[in-house]
């Protein structure tokens, strides 16, 4: 069986992780076979959004727990640096969207990988944990970087330190995520979204990502010098001429992604 079900759907690459036993929690052939899988979403041309979900009542439940104990038990560090490390930044360096549909609990990892995505929505019945404080972690995954920028010190200090499960209504209302939808209309949504993604500019979009991620560590002086640069990378390609060529002629453009 495999770990992670990959689709292509017309130009939206559809990632489902794929354990449903163990609410999708990762051993280390999975975390492999995610980081294989965005790699494609990288290299392939046709490919224009990432759809990430989870199969089953659960998004992810972080490290399969029962892979760190016993004769055979890896390193936290190997788990980090191999595992959780590369699937992070591949979902943040990939010049392309990548959208979310949290489906169900999104624990440890689980949740850190959820909340590097570009768009995340959450069925009803999802939830958040920074479940590491429970057992004497602390948040890997990006969960120290991420928490704090998207809903500022207090709450996320308290999230990481108490572990509390914070519902997807409550993870709307605080910034956590873009939004939270009915369970049953989750999936199509979070389509909705990527597809209309991928017709979009792809290039452009790629690099707002890009000046998203710098604005995270730069001043203004230093972001407002990037952004220069990133906007002639934009202007020079085939999209921003047939953005403006369709506007000035009244016409839908029709965006090729380059
Ligand atoms: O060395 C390192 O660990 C470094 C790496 C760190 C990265 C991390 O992600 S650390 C954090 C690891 N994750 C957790 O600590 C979460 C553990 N899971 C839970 O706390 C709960 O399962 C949830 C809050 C996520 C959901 O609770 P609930 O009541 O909805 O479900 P459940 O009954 O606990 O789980 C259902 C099944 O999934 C159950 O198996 P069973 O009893 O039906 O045979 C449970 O054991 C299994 N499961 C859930 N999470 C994990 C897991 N099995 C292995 N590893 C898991 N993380």
């Amino acid at each position: 069986m495999s770990f992670i079900k990959f689709e292509l759907i017309d130009k939206v690459a559809k990632i489902t992780l794929n354990r449903p036993e163990v609410l999708n929690s990762f051993n280390y052939e999975m975390a492999i076979s995610l980081q294989n899988y965005l790699d494609e979403c990288e290299n392939n041309p046709n490919i224009r959004a990432v759809l990430l979900t989870g199969e089953g009542r659960g998004f992810c439940a972080g490290q399969d727990l029962s892979e760190v104990v016993g004769d055979n038990a890896k390193s936290v560090e190997e788990i980090v640096n191999k595992s959780y490390n590369p699937i992070i930044l591949k979902i943040r360096n990939l010049e392309k969207p990548v959208v979310a549909a949290v489906n169900g609990v999104a624990a440890g990892a689980g949740a850190n990988i959820a909340l590097a995505c570009d768009i995340v929505l959450a069925g009803e019945s999802a939830s958040f944990v920074q479940a590491f404080s429970k057992i004497g972690l602390i948040p890997d995954s990006g969960g120290t970087y991420f928490l704090p920028r998207l809903v500022g010190m207090a709450r996320a200090t308290a999230m990481m330190f108490l572990g509390n499960k914070i519902s997807a209504k409550e993870s709307e209302n605080i910034g956590l995520i873009y939004k939270c939808v009915p369970n049953d209309s989750l999936l199509n949504e979070a389509m909705v979204i990527a597809n209309t993604l991928s017709e979009m500019p792809t290039k452009a979009i790629g690099l707002t990502k890009r000046g998203i991620n710098s604005s995270m560590y730069n001043d203004i002086e230093g972001q407002l010098q990037f952004e220069a640069s990133i906007q002639k990378e934009a202007s020079e390609s085939y999209d921003y001429n047939e953005g403006v060529s369709a506007f000035l002629e009244k016409r839908h453009p029709k965006f090729i992604g380059r």
